[in-house]
């Protein structure tokens, strides 16, 4: 992941000309310009900053097995996330690997650079004590995402090892957790 771009912002409070300060690349928008306030203090609205990870097989989505996990491509609900997060001001990352080294990596590197991150940790939802403690040590709020209700299927998948370091868990909307996911991070603001 490449480091933010840094922008300047100049305030536009009449009383602090002078005042400046940074923020990380598109962390805020003017809600309204500075004439329509009537020079009163412009109000900020923070873009909430979304890390969508999705672990091991997710890339083979649409591809294989779609009478469990249905027809959609990663890529076409990465698409969905993009338009729904778009129209309520946020701005999304998207990431999948089949590494859990990589899911911990990118975990850890989050802070600072994402409010929220959603995790589709796969079979590693069940397995990982790796990403579990990733999750408590880094302290973003994590919210646990899977296109099945794994409370239906297997036993193995029963357990989620992650679940207790997470805000919350969706489960079992198909594609539709991704977008639900959207709107849960959001929430936390
Ligand atoms: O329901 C989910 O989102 C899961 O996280 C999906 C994982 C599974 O291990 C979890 O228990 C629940 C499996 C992702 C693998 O996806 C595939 C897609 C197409 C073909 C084969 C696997």
């Amino acid at each position: 992941m490449g480091h933010p771009r840094i922008n300047r912002v100049q305030s536009l409070h009449s009383c602090d000309s002078l005042a400046s300060f940074y923020v990380t690349r598109l962390a805020c928008v003017f809600t309204k310009s500075h004439r329509q306030t009537g020079g009163q203090p412009t109000k900020l609205q923070e873009i909430m900053r979304i890390l969508f990870l999705n672990g091991p097989n997710l890339n083979l989505l649409g591809q294989r097995e779609p009478e469990v996990y249905g027809h959609t491509t990663l890529a076409e609900i990465e698409s969905k996330v993009r338009q729904h997060a778009s129209s309520r001001q946020a701005e999304v990352e998207f990431r999948q690997t089949n590494s859990e080294g990589d899911l911990v990596g990118w975990i850890q590197e989050a802070r600072g650079h994402f409010d929220v991150i959603v995790l589709n940790a796969a079979a590693y939802t069940h397995t990982s004590i790796a990403l579990r403690d990733a999750i408590a040590a880094v302290g973003l709020p994590t919210i646990e995402v899977h296109l099945s209700n794994i409370s239906a299927r297997e036993d193995f998948r029963h357990r989620s090892l992650i679940a207790p370091v997470c805000r919350g868990q969706i489960a079992g909307f198909g594609t539709e957790s991704y977008t639900l996911a959207v709107d849960a991070a959001i929430s936390l603001k």
